[in-house]
């Protein structure tokens, strides 16, 4: 376990309190990059990049290249070292010497050279060799020709990596169920393209599906600066959320403010302990790949991109299974601020639709509370296709009721169903109708200027939920 190349604590758990149970070790700390091949590159250790003064115009056209700073990308190693962020005590737990391999999914369209190669690179430099089936690159038919021959070449170096070329544009979620389908390992575990996985992150994902395989685990997404590519390491207090109607949030954890300065033993405990959470952000998370087909995948009338994260994580919850955020696995995430790549049909109308089919399907009586907040779907008479197979997976997976969701695993959503509220509906059907009529006026009104997806996603990329 210990001796490997690379490894940084390098001392296999014995005796002693550190190893109360037999068959477990402690997590690896794997780092192929503890050496750079040039410590003084810029960029080396995750360190803040500054654009020559003479490179300025050359920066600033290449920006949209992939809205952020491309010009840096290329100038920093893709294999840089970065800082081991963990909170204390991750380097200290213990895992299952047992645990199941994964097969690495990352989906792209059009990425950044550069960009996509230290995702690849970092996967590789700090994951244990033994739990990487494989890693699966899906280009769903990308433009750029550096995307094609010499990607498969360059990538040909590492036996374990494997690239799927779609022949047409899939989507992102078509695209990531045709990587799932040719997936070898015990788990999936789905990364962005534009990526840095930390020392140490993937076991600490692997021990909780291992533990229960209905549990899904998600990564701290840390932050790649857009602008000078430092690598961020960010307050982890904070878990996914939506907001009506269905926008994706991050929140503090209710009832815990933010961390004293002084770090106590409870502190140090809570930093490093798994958290629930209520919706994942949809881009960074390890799953069973049994459980994520009985689960059905993703609905597979979900369009393009959008909402794909609010269905698996309802799906999850009210179906038996948990989505945990594990604090020791840290994946730094470039944020952009807009999306390079177009959408194949119009974007808002797509992810538009695809939450109202979410709702459809999985909100019950509180999808009147969803249509309230976003009412101008309702009166664009959208169409959400067939629910019927939908419908019927909610059944035979016998799931429960978004009720049953709102109450024990979002009990802190404010979700109040105003309908009929103490009145008596039989006597009075105009008065109910006026009054349902009045509350979705003032209700659009109250929400005017947070117009659903118009506003609040669609000005970002896809991924800026992350
Ligand atoms: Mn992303």
């Amino acid at each position: 376990i210990s001796s490997r190349q690379g490894v940084r604590t390098g001392r296999p758990a014995k005796g002693g309190s550190s190893a109360r149970s037999p068959g477990t070790h402690r997590v690896l700390a794997v780092d192929a990059t503890l050496a750079p091949r040039d410590p003084r590159a810029p960029g080396q250790f995750g360190h803040a990049v500054a654009v020559p003064e003479d490179k300025q115009e050359e920066a600033k056209s290449r920006w949209k290249e992939g809205n952020f700073n491309v010009y840096l990308s290329d100038l920093i190693p893709v294999d840089r070292a970065i800082a081991d962020t963990r909170p204390a005590g991750c380097s200290e737990q213990q895992v299952h010497n047992d645990l199941p391999t994964t097969s690495i999914i990352m989906c792209f369209v059009d990425e950044v050279w550069s960009t996509l190669l230290r995702s690849v690179h970092s996967v590789l430099s700090r994951s244990p060799p033994h739990l990487i089936e494989e890693v699966i690159l899906v280009d769903d038919f990308s433009t750029k020709d550096y995307l094609k021959e010499k990607l498969d070449k360059y990538m040909s170096q590492f036996p374990k990596v494997k690239i799927l070329h779609l022949k047409e544009r899939h989507g992102l979620i078509r695209a990531r169920l045709a990587g799932a389908e040719i997936a070898k390992g015990d788990v999936l575990t789905f990364l962005d393209s534009h990526v840095e996985c930390n020392v140490g992150w993937l076991e600490p994902l692997l021990e909780r599906v291992h533990l229960s395989r209905a549990k899904v685990a998600c990564p701290v997404i840390e932050v790649i600066s857009d602008k000078d590519m430092s690598y961020m390491t960010v307050d982890n207090f904070q878990r996914g959320i939506f907001t009506w109607p269905m926008n994706f949030g991050w929140r503090q954890i209710p009832q815990e403010g933010k961390g004293s300065c002084v770090s106590r033993p409870a502190d140090v405990r809570r930093r490093s302990s798994v958290r629930r959470c209520p919706v994942m952000a949809g881009g960074l998370f390890s799953i069973d790949k049994k459980y994520f087909f009985e689960l059905g995948t993703y609905d597979p009338g979900l369009d393009v991109w959008g909402g794909e994260n609010m269905e698996i994580s309802f799906k999850v919850w009210m179906c038996g299974g948990e989505i945990e955020i594990i604090p020791c696995s840290r994946v730094g995430h470039i944020f952009r601020n807009d999306n390079p790549y177009s959408f194949p049909k119009d974007r808002i109308r797509t992810v538009e639709r695809n939450l109202a089919r979410v709702a459809e399907v999985w909100l019950d009586e509180y999808k009147d509370l969803f249509y309230g907040h976003a009412y101008h779907l309702i009166l664009k008479n959208l169409d959400v296709g067939d629910l019927t197979q939908q419908i019927e997976l909610r059944k035979k997976l016998q799931c429960k009721s978004f009720k049953w969701y709102l109450e024990n695993v979002y009990p802190d959503l404010e979700a109040p169903l105003v309908k009929a509220s103490g009145l008596n509906t039989r006597k009075t059907p105009y008065l109910i109708q006026l009054r349902i009529l009045l509350e979705r006026a003032i209700l659009n009104l109250l929400w005017a200027d947070k117009t659903l997806v118009t506003d609040q996603m669609c000005i970002y990329e896809p991924h800026q939920r992350l």
